[in-house]
């Protein structure tokens, strides 16, 4: 097969060459994939309002997220366990995010540690965290975090207990012996295998750590123990974004893990006005689920958020290419982005407004 030329060709060839186990885990839903597929219907129902002779000769793509500059607003979404993808696992990802000028977020259960990643990474990176029921190891995680150099944190809201992964169940998805959640690390929970009757223990694993009885105060909690910005990931409701604003989040990420956590949950593009009314310029907006393709990206950025998250096509670009494949991807969807700029008559990014949606 020709180079992908697009990332939905990137799935295909990943699909291709990946075990079908690991394919599935990663591009998975929860339950019947109706929000993994709204997700992307809400960005393929809108239509965009271009300008014409707007002088586009010369574009800049750049924006600036907590007084930091970033080559285009576009950002590596955390994504666990991707040493099934790629030998490299996130040492190739966050080399390929510095390449191109792209946001990298690590997540709490990546298989290379936080200090591991930080040292390879030549861009800058966020931190997502998840609280576990052990209050003090999660300290220590964000007290790791500052001390290498993170950012921002992304504490993830939307996972009290896992969604419902009927494809991992089938599949008796685990990561192998050698896998490990190098984070976790003298925890019980850096392992993810299969329980004694070779079944399936993802929900089983997510309860036994992660807390489900967390409420606004573990918000203010998190925020009184940190000088970075918090960012709350997982939010679709403008109350829920005022009240994280209330606690002292510095920004929301409309996300709904990528369909893979509530099924029926609201599409994130359609959520996105809501939320960005709810944090009424208090902070930074975030949104990601289904972005694939530039002018996915000017339609959020035109219903307010100030940048994007790319999930699952990061992981067909390392599974198929490692480093140079999410190079690759990435570099294919900012020449998209920038097409899509120049076409819909904007030469920046704070160009793009509201009225460009039909
Ligand atoms: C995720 N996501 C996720 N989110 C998070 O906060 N912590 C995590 O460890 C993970 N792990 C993870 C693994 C895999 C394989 C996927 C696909 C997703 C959710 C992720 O950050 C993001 O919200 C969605 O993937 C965005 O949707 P798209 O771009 O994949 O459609
Ligand atoms: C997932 C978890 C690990 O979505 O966040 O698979």
């Amino acid at each position: 097969m020709d180079l992908p030329l697009n990332l939905a060709e990137y799935e295909e060839l990943a699909r291709q060459t990946m075990p079908r186990t690991h394919f599935d885990y990663f591009g998975g839903a929860a339950a019947d994939g109706i929000t993994a597929r709204e997700n992307r219907r809400a960005f393929e129902d809108l239509a965009l309002r271009y300008r014409v002779f707007a002088d586009v000769g010369d574009r800049d793509l750049s924006i600036t997220l907590f007084g930091r500059k970033l080559d285009w607003p576009v950002a590596i979404a955390p994504m666990a366990f991707q040493q099934l993808a790629h030998p490299q696992a996130e040492i190739a990802t966050v080399k390929a995010a510095g390449r191109t000028g792209t946001l990298f977020v690590a997540s709490t259960m990546a298989t290379t540690s936080l200090e591991d990643i930080a040292a390879a990474a030549t861009g800058p990176c966020w931190f997502q965290l998840y609280v576990y029921r052990d209050r003090s190891f999660t300290k220590a995680l964000v007290e790791r975090a500052e001390a290498v150099g993170y950012e921002a944190l992304m504490v993830t809201a939307d996972t009290p207990v896992l969604g419902r992964r009927e494809q991992d169940m089938r599949n008796r998805f685990h990561i192998p012996p050698g896998v490990r959640i190098k984070n976790l690390e003298g925890t019980p929970f850096a392992s993810f295998g299969l329980d004694d009757g070779g079944e399936y223990t993802g929900a089983r694993y997510m309860l036994a750590s992660l807390d489900p009885s967390l409420t606004w105060k573990d918000l203010e909690w998190l925020c009184s123990i940190t000088r970075l910005p918090v960012i709350v990931k997982g939010v679709v409701r403008g109350d829920d974004a005022e009240q994280a604003m209330k606690c002292g989040a510095g920004g929301i990420a409309v996300s709904n893990h990528g369909g893979r956590q509530l099924d029926s949950a609201i599409a994130t593009l359609r959520a996105l006005p809501d939320v960005v009314q709810g944090v009424a310029g208090r902070g930074e907006v975030l949104v990601d689920g289904g972005v694939r393709r530039g002018t996915d990206i000017v339609k959020a950025l035109a219903l307010g958020a100030k940048a994007v998250l790319l999930g699952r096509p990061v992981i067909w670009g390392l599974a198929t290419g490692g480093e140079d494949g999410v190079a690759r991807l990435l570099g294919l969807l900012r020449e998209e982005f920038d097409t899509a700029l120049a076409l819909c008559g904007c030469k920046s990014v704070d160009r793009v407004t509201r009225d460009l949606i039909a």
